[in-house]
């Protein structure tokens, strides 16, 4: 009797077998099976205009990945309603309701398929949060990024617990603040990484110095309001330099507690907030550089990336879902999730963070 209980193996993995991957709108008659997320739930507090992602309950155990931390890798789910979102938290708490540390949460990521993104063909990122990452609200008559009723989100979720003490029935609720008001701007996320275009983001640290970048233009121009970045352990510096015009757009250093772990980057809101556009006609680069003291190679050590909010000067192009880029970038993500052994990338990031 229990086997019945058993939902059949498929779902989101189903997407990953035609020749092209197209990530289902609500509507579809794909949707359903791809949607079936064991370890997803959504809340709705109408009266607060949150939209709650639940992920969980997952047992924590010491010094180890959380439990079904496969199934959390990938979970799709669909925007109930149309929503400008303009803010966003994250929450954690136990089995007991009690609050669990901020630091097992390694990442909670979402993807937009069926939005472009800035810089490159390839589906949307939506907010991203790690452990270090802090709360975001925005007044909601200013800017929120408009999600439509029906759109698919892929939910992406890694829970890591460094410490001895174990943690049961762990979820993870990323709270959206959302407004059904158009603000007075339309904003989306959008991000440079010197890994780019697609593939794992993170590189080997060789010892001693390592530099790294990437250049590209965005599709369309766009004011860029606020922006900032993440690295890793051993980074040096980061920024994003515009080539044509041959002026720094942004450089940072990582903030660090005393034992070198990255613990806060800056912020930057170009102009006071009235932001910088940037052009197609223009060539941008972004680089960073690490210097590894190790004496050896650290495995995926590095990262590197921009990233932050702009608004369209001029509309975005529609997603391209036949773009080889577009379906190499979803076929990474989903074979994560799907692949066998997709994961060791994402185990080996973790482990280096703890
Ligand atoms: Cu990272």
């Amino acid at each position: 009797m229990r086997a019945l209980d058993v939902e059949p193996a498929g779902g989101i993995c189903e997407l990953l077998s035609p020749a092209t991957v197209v990530v289902p709108a609500s509507g579809d008659p794909l949707a359903p099976r791809a949607a079936r997320s064991p370890y997803l739930r959504l809340f709705h507090d109408r009266g607060r205009h949150e939209l709650v992602i639940d992920v969980g309950p997952v047992d924590l155990p010491p010094h180890s990945m959380a439990e079904h931390s496969e199934e959390l890798v990938y979970q799709l789910m669909h925007v109930p309603f149309d929503a400008w979102v303009h803010g966003y938290r994250a929450e954690l708490s136990d089995a007991q309701g009690a609050r669990v540390p901020r630091r097992v949460l390694h990442h909670i990521d979402t993807t937009r398929p069926a939005a472009r993104d800035l810089f490159l063909p390839v589906a949307q990122r939506f907010v991203a949060l790690g452990a270090e990452s802090e709360a975001q609200n925005l007044p909601a008559w200013l800017a929120g990024v408009r999600l439509r009723r029906g759109e698919p989100l892929l939910v992406s979720t890694m829970l890591h617990n460094p410490t001895a003490t174990p943690y049961s029935g762990v979820r993870v609720r990323l709270v959206l603040q959302y407004t059904e008001t158009r603000p007075l701007r339309e904003v989306a996320g959008f991000r440079v990484d010197v890994m780019f275009p697609t593939g794992p983001m993170e590189f080997d640290l060789p010892p001693g110095r390592t530099v790294r970048s990437w250049d590209g233009s965005p599709a369309v121009p766009a004011r860029i309001l606020g922006l900032s970045g993440h690295l890793h352990r051993y980074a040096e510096w980061m920024e994003l330099r515009d080539l044509t015009a041959r002026r720094v757009i942004w450089r940072a250093r990582p903030r660090t507690d005393a034992s070198g772990e990255v613990t806060s980057m800056p912020v930057s809101l170009p102009h006071l907030g009235l932001g910088r556009v940037v052009y197609p006609t223009h060539r941008y680069r972004i680089t960073a550089s690490y210097f590894n003291p190790t004496g050896h190679t650290i495995p995926e050590g590095g990262m590197a990336k921009v990233g932050g909010i702009f608004t369209p000067v001029a509309p975005l192009p529609e997603v391209a879902v036949g773009d080889p880029l577009y379906q190499a970038d979803i076929r990474h993500l989903l074979g994560l999730r799907c692949d066998p052994g997709g994961m060791g990338g994402m185990m080996a990031h973790a482990a280096h963070s703890e």
